[in-house]
């Protein structure tokens, strides 16, 4: 097999990048261990920031986005006994919308087989090769069982945080920096109209929740967890009463309503930085280069945000022009550390532990950001996204 870009990943990164070079004329082909089906239904994000819409639509993925897509024009900042609304679009004139990563993969997965793009899925034992050459290769097993090479000019890792591209870089020559958060989020998805019209993030003694929501008839609420919780610890009604005590059912007559969950998961909360983003013909987008936690709603905008430096750059690459490509792990990094501090700072405002004196800068910062437009703007501007090649 050849192609000119080897993809290795199926998620949003290496579908969107592989939609990005073929708008350009550039062949790729898309490599998955998983199958096409189970990309699909993994339950991830849900916000997309205003750099990623308007991206969506310029290449034309954003017919549906535009239809089902709901558009918030910011979120709730909460405490007991307070809620504060932060209004983006008044603060930095930005929005962001309610659109899950399913839909965006469906979209993404739809526009790829109406062009006839390979997506190769089910492989194993994938392994990266020449990579410091500009012959490289990708070897694979195919659902078939049959060994196969697929030779290219360019390898694109967007295998994620547990796949074989961020290790192709040899180790005297990638940096990592790492933290996991000394708790996680219990998430469900919930077959109820929300209560609420904005996200709510709240800050509480017992632990930190968001209700977040899919559409006008299902809601996603995330809980503080500690590391390890078992979901077996966690029946429903013991979900919906710490999701009542959070978010403040009672308080100035709002009432969470509840209904059938329908997904329920544990997600580990992790900070993590691999640098450089590209070694000879390999480069590193998404999940596979950075980690961040979910507080934020960084980890899809920001492969999004990669994915879109980077296709200009192997575009030109190709063309004979290096300068975008020797540019892109420098200029992708600029975001990814603005991303990696903003998810940081929103974990760590918003999550109670058991240190007292932590708490109570917790909340004078919550109500700093409430009160302080240049806090408010600070928030307003991370959160709602910064323009792309920031
Ligand atoms: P992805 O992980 O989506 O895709 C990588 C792909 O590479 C996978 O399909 C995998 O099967 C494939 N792969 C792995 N190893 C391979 C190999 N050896 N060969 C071939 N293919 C291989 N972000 C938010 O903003 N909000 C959230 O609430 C949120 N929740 C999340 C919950 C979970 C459980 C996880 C894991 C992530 C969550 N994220 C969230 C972050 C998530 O949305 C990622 O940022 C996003 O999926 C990144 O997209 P990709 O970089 O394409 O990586
Ligand atoms: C979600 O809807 O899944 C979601 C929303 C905002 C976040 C994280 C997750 O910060």
């Amino acid at each position: 097999m050849r192609t000119q870009v080897a993809i290795i990943g199926a998620g949003p990164a290496g579908v969107l990048l592989s939609h990005l070079l073929a708008a350009e004329g550039v062949d790729s082909v898309v490599l998955d261990t998983r199958s096409e089906e189970y990309v699909a239904s993994r339950i991830r994000a849900g916000i997309l920031e205003q750099s990623t819409v308007d991206l969506l639509r310029d290449v034309g993925l954003g017919e549906r986005l535009g239809r089902e897509g709901d558009r918030h024009r910011g979120i709730h900042l909460q405490w007991p006994g307070e809620r504060h609304h932060l209004d983006f679009v008044d603060l930095v004139g930005r929005s962001v919308w309610v659109y899950g990563q399913t839909e965006v993969q469906k979209d993404l997965v739809d526009a790829a087989h109406a062009r006839g793009q390979q997506l190769v899925h089910e492989v194993s034992d994938t392994a990266l090769h020449d990579l410091a050459t500009d012959r490289p290769s990708v070897t694979f097993t195919d659902a078939d069982g049959v060994p196969q090479r697929l030779e290219a000019d360019v390898v694109a890792g967007c295998d994620g945080s547990f796949g074989p591209s961020r290790g192709a870089v040899p180790e005297g020559v990638r940096r990592t920096w790492a933290r996991t958060y000394p708790y996680s989020w219990l998430g469900i998805l919930a077959d109820v109209a929300p209560s609420t019209d904005e996200l709510i993030y709240a800050w509480h003694p017992d632990g930190f929740a968001l209700h977040s929501m899919r559409s006008s008839t299902v809601s996603r609420f995330y809980l503080q967890v500690p590391n390890g919780t078992d979901l077996a610890d966690w029946p429903d009604d013991r979900i919906w009463d710490g999701l009542a005590t959070r978010l403040g059912h009672g308080q100035d007559g709002w009432r969470l309503a509840t209904g059938a969950i329908t997904d329920r998961s544990v997600l580990p909360m992790r900070s993590f930085v691999q640098q450089p983003m590209r070694h000879g013909r390999l480069f590193l987008a998404g999940d596979a280069a950075h980690i961040v936690p979910p507080t934020g709603a960084k980890g899809l905008n920001l492969a999004v945000a990669d994915v879109a430096l980077l296709a200009p750059a192997l575009v030109a690459l190709l063309a004979g022009d290096h300068a975008l490509a020797d540019a892109y792990s420098a200029t992708a990094l600029r975001r990814v550390w603005r991303c990696t501090h903003f998810s940081w700072w929103m974990t760590t405002m918003l999550h109670a532990g058991d240190d007292p004196f932590d708490r109570e800068l917790q909340l004078a910062q919550l109500r700093w950001v409430v009160s302080s437009e240049a806090g408010a703007a600070g928030l307003a501007e991370n959160y709602a996204g910064l323009p792309i090649g920031f």
